[in-house]
């Protein structure tokens, strides 16, 4: 049985999950939201990586219907927080081949209504090349987004090729500067200009800077330092169960 017919049947099954990694205000720890991060939990395979599955389900054309269903379960599970008390606020990574869908808008405003959230409470994170390589069929679906009042992240920053121009275009709220340059940060000179450059022309477009991949608290310093707004990283904590996020947040105070 290949991982694409196993793929197709993950839905249905029930065998996707979500996790949550937070993320925290870079000056005082303070909690300000999370990543949703899918999981498969296959029967026999077991934690199969999303690195693995999703450019399967993106060439297989199976990435809308898991898509449709990340941003779905976000907005059930931050319904189902919010009725517990704890408003969070959710990232989703959405592929550059769900924003192509022309209806992506309608459906994710649909999601959020029925379940009466804000679509304030919802951001969607999209790698810069795939942003890029798309930017010409994506430009309606990036123009309605803000109208709707969702908003972008541009993920991994650093790795593609994005134009300042571009980049002003984009109804982004946040850029997450890619982890490859936050592990060298506080060891090598290079790293931290970029990281330096790129959080005073992410602030100058009046862009928030996301640091993620923070593990040790020599790189939080370098960041804190280097005027990055908020951090994500195993430094504060691994992805985790929706239940275990409450605890965590709970803990915390
Ligand atoms: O924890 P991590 O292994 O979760 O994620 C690995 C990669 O998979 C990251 O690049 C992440 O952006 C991507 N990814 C995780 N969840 C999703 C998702 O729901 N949709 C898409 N398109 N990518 C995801
Ligand atoms: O591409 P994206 O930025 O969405 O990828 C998020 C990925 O990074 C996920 O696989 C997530 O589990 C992983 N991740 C989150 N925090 C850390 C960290 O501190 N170190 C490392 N190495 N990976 C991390
Ligand atoms: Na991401
Ligand atoms: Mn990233």
């Amino acid at each position: 049985v290949t991982l694409q017919s196993d793929l197709r049947l993950a839905v249905e099954r029930g065998q996707l999950r979500l996790h949550y990694q937070p993320k925290v205000e870079a000056r005082n720890g303070g909690f300000i939201g999370v990543e949703a991060l899918l999981r498969w939990e296959h029967p026999e395979r077991g934690m199969v990586p999303p690195n693995l599955f999703i450019p399967v389900a993106e060439r297989f054309g199976l990435i809308a219907g898991i898509g449709d269903w990340v941003i779905e379960e976000a907005c059930r599970q931050m319904r189902a927080w919010a009725d517990d008390g704890h408003v969070v606020h959710v990232a989703v990574n959405v592929s550059a081949l769900q924003l192509r869908q022309a209806n992506f808008v309608a459906k994710t405003k649909s999601a959020l209504q029925r379940h009466a959230i804000l679509p304030s409470q919802l951001l969607c994170e999209i790698t810069e090349s795939a942003a890029m390589e798309d930017v010409q069929a994506t430009q309606s679906t990036l123009e309605e987004l803000g109208k709707v009042g969702l908003f972008l992240s541009i993920d991994d920053f650093g790795t593609g090729y994005s134009s300042l121009g571009f980049l002003r275009q984009l109804p982004a709220r946040q850029l997450k500067i890619d982890r490859s340059f936050v592990q060298d940060v506080d060891s090598n000179n290079d790293a931290r200009s970029l990281v330096d450059a790129v959080v005073r022309l992410a602030h100058a477009l009046g862009l928030c800077v996301v640091a993620e991949g923070v593990e040790t608290v020599g790189q939080q310093r370098a960041l804190v330092d280097l005027g990055c707004d908020e951090l994500q990283g195993y430094f504060f904590s691994r992805p985790m169960s929706a239940d275990r996020l409450i605890s965590w947040i709970d803990d915390r105070g």
